[in-house]
C-alpha cells in the first residue's frame, strides 16, 4: 500500500508570523510531497510495498542498497511527524508526566530547551534536532539528513526540521530564531504527550 500525503493538520496561515503560509506551501506541498511519491516509486512492486514505512525505514537503514528508500522513506515519515509536532498558539510549558519525566533527565524544562536549543543550532548541514524515549530515559539527540530514532530503536517524541527548506524563506541564515521561535511559540506538548504515553 502506498504512503500517503497527508494534509497538514492546521491551515498554511495558521502559524504566522512564525512560520509563513509560503514555507509550509513549499516545504508540505513540494518537499514532503516528493519525499512520499519518491518513496512510493522506488518500493512498489517489491517486497517492501506492503510493510508499514517504520518497518521499511529500519529494514533499508541496515542494507546500504537500500539507502535512496531510507532517505525517502524517512523523510517521508519524518515530515508527517514533524507537522504535527507544531500547533498554533503552541510553545508554553509542558505538564504532568511530560514535565516530570523532563525534570529526570535534564534537571528543568529550561535546560532541557538549552540541550534541544543546543543540538538542533549544531546540527552541521541538513538534519533534525529530536526528543526522543530511549529504553524509557528521554534524551536529546540530532541526525544527519533523513536519519530518524526509529533506525535506532528509539522512540520519537518531539522533532524539529534543521533543513535550509524549513526556515530559510522566513528566517535566511538566522536558524538559532527559528529554532527559539519553535520553542517559544510552536510546540506541541499535547502531541508530545501523547506520544511519551504510547512510547
Ligand atoms: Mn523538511
Amino acid at each position: 500500500m502506498a504512503y500517503e500525503l497527508p494534509d497538514l493538520p492546521y491551515d498554511y496561515n495558521a502559524l504566522e508570523p512564525y512560520m509563513s503560509a509560503r514555507t509550509l506551501e513549499f516545504h508540505h506541498d513540494k518537499h514532503h510531497a516528493k519525499y512520499v511519491s519518491t518513496f512510493n516509486e522506488m518500493t512498489k512492486d517489491t517486497e517492501l510495498e506492503e510493510k508499514p514505512i517504520e518497518d521499511v525505514i529500519k529494514i533499508a537503514f541496515q542494507d546500504s542498497s537500500k539507502s535512496g528508500i531510507f532517505n525517502n522513506g524517512a523523510q517521508a515519515w519524518n515530515h508527517t511527524f514533524y507537522w504535527n509536532c507544531l500547533t498554533p498558539n503552541g510553545g508554553g510549558t509542558p505538564n504532568g508526566d511530560l514535565a516530570e519525566k523532563l525534570n529526570a533527565a535534564f534537571g528543568g524544562f529550561d535546560k532541557f530547551k538549552e540541550e534541544f536549543k543546543n543540538a538542533a543550532a549544531t546540527q552541521f548541514g541538513s538534519g533534525w534536532a529530536w526528543l526522543v524515549s530511549d529504553g524509557g530515559t528521554l534524551k536529546v539527540t540530532k541526525t544527519s539528513n533523513a536519519e530518524n530514532p526509529i533506525a535506532h530503536g528509539q522512540t520519537p517524541l518531539l522533532t524539529l526540521d534543521v533543513w535550509e527548506h524549513a526556515y530559510y524563506l522566513d528566517y535566511q541564515n538566522k536558524r538559532p530564531d527559528f529554532i527559539q521561535a519553535f520553542l517559544d511559540q510552536m510546540v506541541n506538548w499535547d502531541f508530545v504527550a501523547k506520544n511519551l504515553a504510547t512510547a
